[in-house]
């Protein structure tokens, strides 16, 4: 078939797997009158050629810098007549009117890309040979390419979320002389330790699993959605969905056969923190950074929560000159590219993130490093303090002016700053893997959807498989920040458990509702979740070699969850939940140790008592920072 006919046809499917941004006829007009488009293939030093779709300002009285992006969803539409309906960073129209060449490749073994795809291809720190090459490389021979053949004022930003946030992080390791500005958003960069695969050693079930039927199943030029692997869960109920799949590697293969799977496969075959995660983890390689960087995440980003943390303090370690900036907002996986950014589920508040960061961050950034206008409003880091509903401004990350405090679990129910002196010394449930706890308490057809990050959570306190404990009405505003770190002593009557713990901001019952929401959701009472992680504790000694519990034996676990920065405002009560399942969003532990879960057989799944202390000797309490 011929090629431009091929292209066609891959145009009819240019369905993107990615929420293509709402277009604006005038905008496209624009584009269509003042760009010309071509598409290329350059060859990458290996003799692989990258397909490359460019747009190009039809004025030629004038040089041009590039923005480029880098994906492994498509560059659609195919064919140098049919025209993308935005371009640029977050669909921002200034960038057309302001006159870049806009840049789209399929990566490696992607789409019209030749070449070998490889899930997170890792980083070579040494590029002796043609043939050793990464995402760095392919990247430097792009730009080589683009230089020397088009218009260009001899500068390059790069930018993308989420994949082509790493994409984007890994081209910045070029460290081509023009690439003097890039922007990894939500950027994948350890998807085992905590972006996208799993989060404490547990398995995000849903989100990968609906992730992996449709991506990667082989080689393939068409993009979007892949008519050769139609998957439905046939019910609206991704809870009971993914319960009846029973334990997750025999099960999934009913749909993601190993034949056909292999990303997946990757997936079953390496349930620990082995060679095959390391080698792709992007963190040991951000050094000697050139350009510029600006990071962004989501303090409510249910993908790459992590990512962006990494990639800043990953390079403020090891690449000091680096003009290397982060801002985190109250978005959740990419909301910062698109609306308002003023509401996530029933959460809602008044400052309109969206176009503060397009406006007076993202475009302002590209517009410094790659036209030399002027950069007023630059501190290395920007968050929202979400609660209070403002931005702050640090020069360091936590905030320098931060103290660190300990909320200690204590007897009936009660959590508070000082550590627990006398009364009982533990709590208990029963964890049932059979009745796991939901993420959400609703019926859902995405077993993670991207609220249950904000979501309500008064469904759990009222279960006898929780642990709620709270402090009394806060007498003042209460504003915490940075990472946030559990300590707990636990034991289980099983030999393996999960232990699930989230920071909740208890709204008062009188509490009004949101101003002009039609909801119906009632503000009164709000249980909003700040922040909820697992951790499996077989890894609690180790990530790589994990070890079984001892039964009915206290142990302690420690571990990080992902910072925060908020205000529990006068009036409200912070709470604390601890559980063992949550479900379909982490897999099922079946709380017996197995070398391997994802292969545990049906009846390994076993209930067992968990046991939380919070006595003098064993505090269970959580570390963080308070703002004074
Ligand atoms: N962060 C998304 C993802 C990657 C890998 C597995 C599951 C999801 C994404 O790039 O869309």
């Amino acid at each position: 078939m011929r090629r431009t006919s091929l292209l066609i046809l891959a145009a009819l499917f240019a369905a993107p797997t990615v929420a293509a941004p709402q277009s604006d006829p005038a905008l496209a007009a624009r584009i269509r009158q003042n760009y010309r488009k071509m598409e290329v293939r350059i060859p990458a030093r290996d003799g692989v050629k990258l397909f490359t779709s460019i747009y190009v300002p039809r004025d030629t009285t004038r040089r041009y810098p590039v923005l480029m992006s880098r994906t492994p969803y498509s560059v659609a539409p195919y064919s140098d007549t049919l025209y993308k309906p935005t371009l640029g960073p977050s669909a921002n129209s200034k960038y057309v009117d302001d006159g870049y060449i806009f840049v789209y490749q399929d990566t490696r073994g992607r789409h019209f890309s030749e070449g070998e795809f490889r899930d997170m291809m890792p980083l070579l720190e040494t590029h002796a040979k043609p043939t050793d090459v990464d995402e760095g490389t392919d990247t430097y021979d792009s730009i080589e390419w683009l230089v020397k053949n088009l218009p260009t004022n001899g500068k390059v930003g790069i930018y993308g979320t989420s994949y082509p946030g790493f994409y984007t992080s890994a081209s910045c390791l070029s460290r081509h002389p023009a690439l003097v500005a890039c922007s990894p958003q939500a950027p994948m960069t350890d998807i085992w330790m905590g972006d996208d695969n799993f989060h404490g050693g547990a398995f995000l079930l849903a989100h990968n699993f609906s992730f992996y039927t449709g991506f990667g199943r082989g080689p393939r030029k068409e993009p979007g959605f892949d008519p050769r692997y139609p998957f439905s869960m046939g019910t609206r109920d991704a809870f009971q969905f993914y319960l009846n799949m029973g334990p997750v590697g025999p099960g999934s293969r009913k749909i993601i056969d190993s034949a056909t799977g292999p990303l997946w496969n990757n997936i079953l075959a390496h349930p620990t923190y082995d060679a095959f995660w390391k080698e792709r983890d992007v963190r040991p390689h951000l050094h000697d950074v050139k350009a510029a960087v600006l990071t962004v995440g989501g303090f409510y980003d249910t993908e790459d929560i992590h990512g962006p943390w990494w990639v800043f303090n990953s390079i403020n370690a090891q690449s000091k000159a680096t003009d290397n900036r982060v801002i985190v907002g109250p978005w959740s996986h990419g909301g910062w590219s698109r609306g308002d950014g003023t509401t996530l589920g029933n959460l809602q508040w008044q400052y309109k993130t969206g176009p503060f960061f397009r406006d007076s961050v993202e475009y302002p950034f590209f517009a410094h490093h790659l036209k030399g206008a002027p950069l007023a409003d630059a501190p290395r880091v920007l968050v929202f303090r979400t609660g209070a509903d403002t931005w702050d401004r640090y020069a360091t990350w936590p905030a320098p002016e931060s103290k660190k405090v300990s909320l200690y679990l204590q007897p009936d129910g009660k959590l508070g700053f000082t550590a627990p002196n006398g009364g009982s010394a533990f709590d208990e449930y029963v964890s049932d893997p059979a009745k796991p706890v939901p993420v959400v308490d609703r019926i859902e057809s995405n077993g993670m959807p991207r609220d249950y990050i904000t979501a309500d959570q008064r469904f759990a306190s009222r279960r006898t498989d929780v642990l709620t404990y709270q402090t009394d009405v806060l007498a003042a505003d209460v504003t915490l920040t940075g990472p946030v770190s559990p300590v707990l002593h636990v034991s289980t009557t099983g030999t393996d458990a999960d232990f699930i713990v989230k920071l909740i901001d208890v709204f008062p019952d009188d509490a009004q509702n949101w101003a002009g929401d039609n909801t119906g959701f009632t503000v009164g009472g709000y249980q909003q979740l700040v922040r909820g992680e697992p951790f499996r504790a077989r890894y609690r000694r180790s990530w790589e070699k994990p070890s079984a519990m001892v039964p009915n034996q206290a142990d302690s676990i420690r571990f990080e969850m992902p910072s925060i920065h908020h205000t529990f405002r006068k009036g409200h009560r912070i709470m604390v939940q601890v559980q063992s399942t949550w479900f379909p969003h982490i897999d099922r532990n079946p709380q017996t140790y197995v070398p391997n879960i994802f292969f545990a057989k049906p009846g390994d799944f076993k209930t067992a008592t968990m046991r939380v202390y919070h006595s003098a000797l064993k505090a269970t309490r959580i570390d963080v920072r308070q703002l004074p």
